[in-house]
């Protein structure tokens, strides 16, 4: 399905080195998606699943006057990538390319400035720290992973 953009956002505010990119997706469409995601390189996903509703109040056919409840929460599948700057927009294409379907539900995207990473095991911060091992800057790269 093709991607109609209203709206591009090339200038980032606040700029900064890494992103979050956390979608909201349905949660039959999450094998796909980050199936995708590996092929071009992306490493390091974190799914949880959540419930919620957007401004349809959770059910596709709303009618008129009735309210937000509880019992309009639909399951979704909350996706959680970070990336580097140069890598958000190529994420959010192939998210959005995957997990459309056109009907109401197929969910958002939300893009979170990200100040630092830290690799737990070592320490490295920052750039060495978003790096991963067999993921997309050793595809792009001849040097051998450190
Ligand atoms: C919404 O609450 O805005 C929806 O999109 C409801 C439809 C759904 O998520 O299945």
């Amino acid at each position: 399905l093709p991607i109609v953009r209203a709206q591009s956002s090339p200038d980032y505010t606040p700029d900064a080195q890494f992103y979050k990119v956390e979608a909201i997706l349905r949660p039959w469409r999450i094998q796909q998606v980050s199936s995708a995601l590996l092929k071009m390189g992306i490493r390091g996903v974190t799914v949880s699943d959540v419930r919620g509703f957007g401004a349809q109040g959770g059910s596709p056919e709303r009618q008129a006057g009735s309210e937000f409840s509880e019992d309009k929460f639909v399951a979704k599948v909350k996706m959680e990538i970070v990336v580097s700057k140069d890598q958000v927009e190529a994420v959010i294409d192939k998210i959005s390319e995957v997990a459309r379907t056109g009907e109401i539900g197929d969910g958002k995207i939300f893009l979170v400035p990200i100040s630092d990473v830290i690799r737990v095991r070592t320490g490295e911060r920052g750039e060495l720290a978003e790096r991963m091992t067999g993921g997309r800057t050793d595809m792009s790269t001849t040097t051998p992973p450190a």
